[in-house]
């Protein structure tokens, strides 16, 4: 099934392919049994575990009759500090935390980047044996954090609502954010490549926390980075699709239609038509249903969809949906009820039937 791979180019599909981001996670029974045995940083280190969880979702929604058009393999965008020589762990109710965050500039000499991607081994077989196991059933995604995000945790220690300290280190301290950047810049690259090689169909660049910075600040630190590791990565791999998600950075999918992703995520925030108005068909676009909105009952769901694919569709007519992939704005959250995301799948599989060029 490579639907998700040809709408990524903007080819002609029979229906618009659909993921689910964090679509292996704790709203799942399945998932929360393999957390009650095992650690959650034990998972992403143990391919065979990675695996399972990985493949979790696309059982349960094909055995639903509503099968998923692309896997993501089970990680963290955390993963890279960890590489980098920083101890994340992973707290009950809370998220991350990292319990010796960066302080200073002088805390940079202690990361270790030389060679950070090649300590990532563990992703690369969990990638491995997944394609494997999934037997072309769909795509898998690779990922990874963008070097702002992932900055922002290094910094802040965990999630952060102010990124205070972060952002200090922007405007206060921009040699050293530079060079922190720079860093991940290299690191994020190597290793999507390193994903790459290890078999990934497709990688996405989550920017989580880009939305937290107004336009200037984004256009000097940001988005220079995040049109490097573009770059960077299609010269290795020209032929797998990349997905950038600079969660509600608006003002950047008029730089971001002309780099060289081939597809960007739109969060909730973004109303689609402004996404398509901003793109103009240069990048395909992916997205972007309220994560909330799967706490509303099945029908509603379906209204729901119905709306964001009329938002998303260039017309009425059966090209409309071209390059175009459907997914929610932001993640599923831990309780959503799985039932109703297979409805939301379910829609689109059904509404958009015959509406992307084949
Ligand atoms: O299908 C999948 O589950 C894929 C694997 C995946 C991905 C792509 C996980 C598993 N995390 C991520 C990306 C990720 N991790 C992002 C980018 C996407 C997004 O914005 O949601 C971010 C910001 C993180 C950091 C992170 N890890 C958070 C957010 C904390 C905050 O600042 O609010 C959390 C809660 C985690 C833990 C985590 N990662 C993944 C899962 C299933 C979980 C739940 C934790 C658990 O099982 O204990």
């Amino acid at each position: 099934n490579d639907r998700l791979l040809r709408a990524a180019r903007r080819e002609p599909v029979d229906r618009v392919p659909v993921w689910l981001m964090r679509q292996a996670g704790r709203y799942l029974p399945e998932f929360r049994a393999v957390r009650a045995e095992h650690d959650f940083f034990e998972v992403c280190r143990t391919p065979e575990l990675a695996c399972e969880v990985t493949l979790q979702p696309l059982r349960r929604f094909a055995e639903a009759g509503a099968p998923l058009d692309a896997s993501i393999i089970f990680s963290d965008i955390l993963v890279i500090p960890q590489a980098l020589g920083m101890e994340v762990q992973m707290v009950k109710g809370k998220g991350p935390h990292f319990p010796d965050p960066l302080d200073t500039e002088a805390d940079l000499d202690g990361l270790t980047p030389d060679g950070a991607a090649d300590r990532l081994g563990y992703v690369y077989d969990a990638l491995r044996l997944t394609r494997r196991e999934i037997g072309g059933a769909c795509p898998l995604f690779g990922f990874t954090g963008a070097p702002w995000t992932l900055m922002a945790y290094m910094i802040e220690g965990g999630g952060s609502k102010a990124f205070a300290k972060s952002k200090a280190w922007l405007y206060r301290h921009p040699a050293a954010a530079e060079r922190l950047l720079r860093m991940l810049t290299d690191s994020v690259s190597d290793y999507l490549i390193r994903q790459a090689d290890a078999g990934a169909q497709a990688l996405q660049v989550f920017d989580s926390h880009a939305g937290a910075l107004p336009k200037a600040t984004f256009d000097r630190f940001v988005l220079p980075g995040l049109l490097e590791i573009a770059t960077r990565v299609k010269a290795a791999h020209p032929d797998v699709p990349l997905v950038v998600f600079a969660r509600n950075a608006h003002y950047a999918y008029e730089a971001l239609a002309e780099s060289a992703y081939d597809v960007i995520g739109v969060d909730e925030g973004m109303p689609p038509l402004a996404a398509r108005q901003a793109v103009r068909g240069r990048k395909a676009l992916q997205g972007n249903l309220d994560n909330g909105a799967l706490f509303a009952e099945p029908t509603e769901i379906r209204r729901l969809t119905a709306e964001m694919l009329d938002g998303f569709a260039k017309g009425p007519g059966e090209k409309g949906l071209l390059g175009y992939i459907g997914n929610l704005g932001h993640g599923m959250l831990p309780g959503h009820d799985p039932e109703h995301a297979i409805a939301y799948v379910q829609a689109i599989h059904e509404l958009s039937q015959g509406r992307a060029g084949l």
